[in-house]
């Protein structure tokens, strides 16, 4: 592996401002990106010793340097590819994620939807109240929690997919299985959300490549029975950075178009409430992959930890002050249980940004 390097963009500037310094050259910007960097902080690893060093960069100096510096040019080309439109969302504004979780253990609202027709219902509220995708997952994730055969997660979810997506809903599913996956694409859902990134099971990338939908991938370690043994990290941020690229390399070799990825930090697996809040204060670094960005931290317990609320009902403010900065550092979805105030962050947000 030879020398590594991550840019972040800082010094973000929004709407007017942000388009008129990219149009001067004093800013970078990329289609689909809804933020403009006038800085950019490089940190470059050495292949042989692991030794990082940071520096910063203009933009204007970053872009004079990538003349005679391939690798920066490369990387700088990366984070200003055009995020193409997805499902029909050109990204000009913040995506709200509505989650429906059909399971009875989900540690934020488990228990409350497991019963379909509840999950319908839930879902079609959360798209009243603004839910740009719905997000349906029949297996919990939380820490500890155990597989759910295949079967079972099919006979929770995909009812629930059917009838939201024959309503027009635009719905995502999560799971790590590519049967499951096969089957709610069939259902109507039209976006793949994997929580191991594509890794949990062999079959998974394949069925993605060839279901040709767009697919997030999120950054874990282990699976969520052992994951929180695993968060361990140097640098939580070019750790995750680096375990993404490789999660993005073997799917895109085992077929998934480039243009269909969505990347995700994975807040909260495999992550101790420090590595989460480094990541959100660094996280304009995985713009660096030139794909849309989701993030999702609604009601998790790093947020509890902070904010000092045991009761995940009792996070919202701590959630939308999280998924505030996401849409502010330019995530382009953020996933959330709390939709109605989420949406209506989102709007208030844009208009300032305007
Ligand atoms: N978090 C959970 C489940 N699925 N998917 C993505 N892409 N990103 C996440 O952060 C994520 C996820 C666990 O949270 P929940 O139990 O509240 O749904």
């Amino acid at each position: 592996m030879g020398d590594a390097l991550y840019l972040r963009p800082a010094g973000l500037v929004h709407g007017r401002d942000g388009r008129e310094l990219a149009a001067a050259g004093l800013a970078g910007a990329a289609e689909g990106l809804p933020v403009a960097f006038t800085m950019l902080e490089v940190t470059h690893r050495c292949a042989s010793t692991g030794e990082r060093s940071r520096r910063w960069l203009g933009w204007r100096r970053a872009v004079e340097r990538a003349e005679s510096d391939a690798a920066l040019k490369a990387a700088l080309d990366r984070l200003t590819a055009p995020r193409a439109p997805l499902c029909g969302f050109d990204f000009s504004r913040p995506l709200v994620m509505g989650i429906v979780n059909v399971t009875p253990d989900s540690f934020s609202d488990g228990g409350r939807h497991d019963d379909p027709q509840r999950a319908i219902a839930h879902g079609r509220a959360l798209a009243a109240a603004g839910a740009d995708i719905l997000d349906i997952g029949g297996e919990s994730t939380r820490p500890g929690a155990a597989v759910v055969p295949v079967e079972e997660e099919l006979r929770r979810v995909i009812p629930v997919i059917e009838a939201l997506a024959a309503e027009g809903h635009v719905v995502s599913v999560d799971t790590r299985k590519a049967v499951v996956m096969e089957r709610a694409v069939r259902a109507g859902a039209r976006i793949v959300n994997d929580v191991s990134g594509l890794t949990f099971d062999a079959e998974a990338a394949r069925a993605v490549a060839a279901l040709k939908v767009p697919v997030v991938l999120m950054h874990m370690r282990g699976t969520p029975t052992d994951m929180m043994a695993r968060a361990a990290y140097e640098d939580v941020v070019t750790e995750v950075y680096d375990e993404l690229a490789a999660r993005i390399d073997a799917a895109l070799k085992a077929g998934v178009a480039e243009e269909r990825l969505i990347i995700d930090p994975g807040l909260g697996f495999a992550k101790t409430t420090d590595d989460n809040m480094a990541i959100l204060r660094r996280l304009t670094m995985f713009h660096g992959f030139g794909r849309p960005l989701l993030v999702g931290a609604s009601r998790k317990r790093f947020i509890g930890e902070v904010t000092q609320v045991a009761d995940p009902a009792g996070r919202v403010a701590g959630s939308l002050a999280v998924a505030q900065a996401a849409v502010a550092a330019g995530a382009q979805i953020v996933r959330v249980h709390d939709v109605a105030e989420t949406a209506r962050m989102a709007r208030m947000v844009r208009a300032l940004h305007a």
